[in-house]
């Protein structure tokens, strides 16, 4: 699949530092140590509607990982996929009577747009499920082969209990991923699994749904989790630095995607950190496709609201924290971005050369970027109030806003 145009990204003047943040699975902040090409993977839509705000802040923080790496004058390997055949779409096609490869096209092809418009920077492989299918059946074939699955009534399980680790990217008790695996794509309640919480791997062929031939699985269409191993193990490899997504995905999809790996390969772990995103919610509920209670980028865009704003209204909440999405939300933005373009459309202010730093600290502290633009608004305030006569400031004060918020001023 392709993905999406880059927009250009400023260098700066000397180097960015090293990102510290939150992982998951040890539930501490953690000092990274890429090496000279950073390797990420963020889980990406599953095409059924529209880019919502929550869907936004996610791909915003990752965003922002990439271009703290980027000023170390590292190289970035970002991959991220696309959920182009699952449950929800396959539910969402036969509710609305389309073709679910239409449906998938259509709004993979507006998230391409919206991300373009919000300047995130696009992945190096942008892969969909369906494309990652030849590569899947072997995987499934070799955890089969292993022990480490099992058939039931032609679906086959993964066996949770082939991975010493499983359990340790959410922490979770047996009970609370009981609930969250009924939740959450997950079959618990049914009859004949060897542990409740075992995920399927690959889903026998069931009429009235699209189907692959799975080699010595039968037909079929792959489980949600292995999809994701198989392209981040088919371009990352073990052990890559970040494995990144919503929190929502901590249970089971990152956990059960780690013990895939881990039970294939023999190896641990499958990512450095496990980061996740907090909720973005919209009157006191979590935002999601299934509830209907969503912000669309795309329709704000048709708004005329500036791509900018949307983009500083996301960056003024921390990227951990769960929030609310509300017009004051981006009113607030609105108007900072009119106060930062001010401030720097004039020939000269006050030195910039303590902000790239601010900046720079606030974003390798497990991406701070209310603090980042708390930089900002302080030096738009001093060029407010008194001016200065950098004459390189104003643009070093853009490019910096350019290369690590994603924001054309
Ligand atoms: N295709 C899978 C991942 S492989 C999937 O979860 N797709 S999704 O379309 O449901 O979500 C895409 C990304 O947005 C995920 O990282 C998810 O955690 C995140 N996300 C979904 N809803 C919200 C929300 N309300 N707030 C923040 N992030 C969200
Ligand atoms: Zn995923």
């Amino acid at each position: 699949m392709h993905a999406w145009p880059a927009s250009e990204v400023p260098a700066l003047p000397g180097k960015g530092r090293d990102l510290r943040i939150h992982d998951t699975a040890t539930g501490g902040r953690i000092t990274l140590d890429p090496g000279p090409v950073a390797r990420i993977y963020v889980c990406g839509i599953t095409p059924y509607d529209a880019t919502h705000m929550g869907h936004a802040a996610t791909y915003n923080a990752f965003d922002l990982v990439q271009r703290v790496w980027l000023d170390t004058k590292r190289q970035v390997h970002y991959v991220q996929n696309v959920t182009d055949v699952d449950d929800p779409l396959l539910e969402r096609a036969v509710r609305d009577g389309q073709d679910w490869t239409e449906l998938a096209e259509r709004e993979t092809a507006l998230f391409r747009e919206d991300m373009t418009a919000l300047r995130m920077l696009p992945p190096r492989h942008y892969i969909g499920a369906v494309e990652a299918i030849p590569g899947i059946v072997p995987l499934v074939e070799r955890l089969r082969d292993a022990g480490a699955a099992y058939d039931l009534d032609g679906d086959i399980y993964f066996s949770v209990d082939a991975d010493p680790h499983f359990g340790e990217v959410s922490g979770l008790d047996a009970d609370a991923m009981r609930l969250l695996s009924a939740e959450r794509g997950g079959d618990p309640e049914r009859p004949g699994k060897k542990n409740p919480l075992d995920p399927m791997l690959w889903v026998a062929a069931r009429p009235g749904e699209p189907s692959w031939d799975g080699a010595s699985l039968g037909d079929g269409r792959p489980g949600w989790h292995i999809e994701c191993v198989a392209i981040a193990l088919d371009h990352l490899g073990m052990g890559f630095d970040i494995q990144g997504g919503g929190s929502d995905l901590a249970f089971p999809h990152h956990e059960m995607g780690a013990s895939h790996a881990q039970a294939l390969t023999g190896e641990h772990p499958f990512a450095q950190a496990y980061v996740h995103a907090g909720m973005v919610g919209l009157d006191g509920e979590k935002m999601s496709k299934s509830r209907g209670n969503l912000v669309f980028v795309s329709a704000l865009r048709r708004d005329g609201v500036d791509p900018a704003a949307i983009r500083l209204a996301l960056l003024s909440r921390h990227y951990r924290s769960d929030w609310e999405w509300t017009d004051q939300v981006l009113a607030d933005a609105v108007e900072r971005l009119a106060r930062w373009r001010a401030a720097v459309s004039r020939p000269d202010g006050p030195s910039a050369d303590a902000l790239v730093e601010e900046v720079r600290e606030a974003l390798a502290d497990d991406l701070d970027s209310p603090a980042a633009l708390a930089a900002v608004d302080r030096w738009a305030a001093l060029q407010g109030a008194e001016g200065g006569t950098d004459e390189g400031a104003p643009g070093l004060v853009s490019r910096t806003v350019d290369a690590l918020l994603g924001v054309a001023l």
